[in-house]
């Protein structure tokens, strides 16, 4: 049996695969509310096909629980945010999780750890915790590190096609490890040393971040030049070994905009491109209302409270707000003494988590002049049309009609 520690957004989605390929497995959070809601049958976010695994979990008798589990495979996936000041991973969660296991577990159990970690984080936090309570790693527990790779919004699919990486001490815990994700993983899985695997995670999502970087880069060259940067993007990606990413109102979601930072707290002076990139798309919400405030200037709007932010997600087709440009953008204003009137909407975000928001299209379109496209879902790309008489700030280039003004 698999206690998997943790049910959010990765947690849950790899329990319930498991759990639908005939793995016995119990689901773990200290979140009382949130395993009632599951015990009732309900997901907790939206995620194209989550509803349908949730089903066959359950059919295949999957549990939940808050408490943990006596068993000899745990799979920890809690959160790992990055500490403000130091911008090192903040590993309290896991050590946590990791503390709670070894009060239950049997000796010899494996213990996995999904959420992603810097770089020494199991050396430098995990292996001091667990001898500090007499046990010996190897042969009373079995640290593994497997990070994710999953996409929201494409999470199902790429849980069960994606590559995989397993970190462990020994081979054989490895191959243990790797036959169990075998049940529903039809990637190739590659086991390696956990150092490498917690590098590895933050090393692909840090590639990400300095590409995004270079796209808002440029958008801010060519805004400075007047030059056209989609269409400069789509002619350069015509280039066999050229394939540039789309500028943005800024990075947001809980990965890509936080685990750069752990190797620029670990390795400060040597992350300088790093650095660099976290700083550009840092800049990017400030960007966009430099655009707003010219615009509105450039068409004789005065009041803010006549414009609306179109999304508060941190990209298309989720309901995941954490980090988003959009909350990043308002927090700037209310800085600023400027927030507070502008209006927001965002058809994923159905609970009130700022001021002036609307739940319903047709109403925000009313109440205002200017549209600020700031997430491409396919709610307003099937629609664009109704923007039409609109001033418009489009961020995702996914707007064409006449007027239409961008980053
Ligand atoms: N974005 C742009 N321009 C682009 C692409 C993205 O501005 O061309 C923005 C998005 O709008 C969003 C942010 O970047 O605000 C991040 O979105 P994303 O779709 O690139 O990635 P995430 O954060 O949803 O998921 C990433 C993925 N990592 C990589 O692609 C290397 C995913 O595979 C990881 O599993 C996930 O982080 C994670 O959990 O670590």
């Amino acid at each position: 049996m698999i206690n998997v520690v943790g049910l959010g957004y990765i947690g849950l989605p790899t329990a319930l695969m498991f759990a639908a390929h005939g793995v016995e497995v119990v689901g773990t959070d200290y979140n009382r509310e949130l395993v009632e809601t599951l015990k009732a049958g309900r997901t907790t976010f939206e995620e194209d096909g989550l509803d349908e695994l949730f089903a066959e979990a359950v059919k295949k008798g999957i549990r939940f629980s808050h408490e943990y589990q006596s068993t000899d495979m745990y799979i920890v996936s809690v959160p790992t945010p990055y500490d403000k000041a130091s911008k090192k991973v903040d590993a309290s969660f896991v050590v946590g999780a990791v503390k709670n296991v070894m009060e239950v577990c049997p000796k010899g159990a494996v213990i996995v750890i999904e959420s992603t970690i810097s770089p020494g984080t199991i050396d430098r936090h995990v292996r001091s915790v667990v001898e500090a309570q007499g046990f010996t790693i190897g042969e009373d527990v079995h640290l593994v590190h497997a990070p994710e790779r999953i996409i929201p919004g494409n999470m199902v699919y790429e849980l069960k096609h994606n590559s995989r990486t397993i970190g462990a001490d020994s081979r054989e815990v490895g191959e243990r490890v790797k036959a169990l994700y075998a049940s529903f993983c039809e990637g190739e899985i590659v086991v390696t040393d956990i150092r490498t695997a917690e590098m590895t995670k933050v090393v692909e999502n840090t590639f990400r971040d300095i590409n995004i970087a270079f796209a808002n880069e440029l958008a801010k060259i060519c805004r400075s030049d007047n030059m056209d940067v989609y269409e400069i993007i789509r002619i350069a990606n015509k280039h066999p070994r050229v394939n540039i990413l789309s500028p943005g109102p800024g990075v947001g979601g809980h990965c890509i905009s936080v685990d750069p930072w752990f190797l620029v707290g670990d390795y400060p002076g040597l992350s300088n491109i790093i650095l660099a990139a976290r700083k550009i798309n840092d800049s990017m919400p400030d960007f966009v209302l430099e655009r707003i405030h010219d615009i509105m200037k450039e068409n004789g709007i005065d009041d803010v409270g006549r414009v609306g932010l179109y999304g508060l997600t941190y990209k298309e087709n989720v309901d995941d707000t954490r980090e988003s440009p959009t909350l990043q953008m308002l927090d700037s204003m209310e800085r600023h003494l400027t927030g507070g009137k502008i209006k927001v909407y965002d058809p994923y975000v159905t609970r009130d988590i700022v001021p002036n928001q609307y739940h319903d299209l047709d109403s925000f379109l009313e109440a205002v002049d200017m549209v600020v496209l700031l997430v491409g879902h396919d709610e307003i790309k099937e629609q664009i049309e109704k923007l039409q008489g609109k001033v418009i700030l489009d961020t995702r280039h996914i707007c064409f009609l006449e007027g239409v003004y961008r980053l």
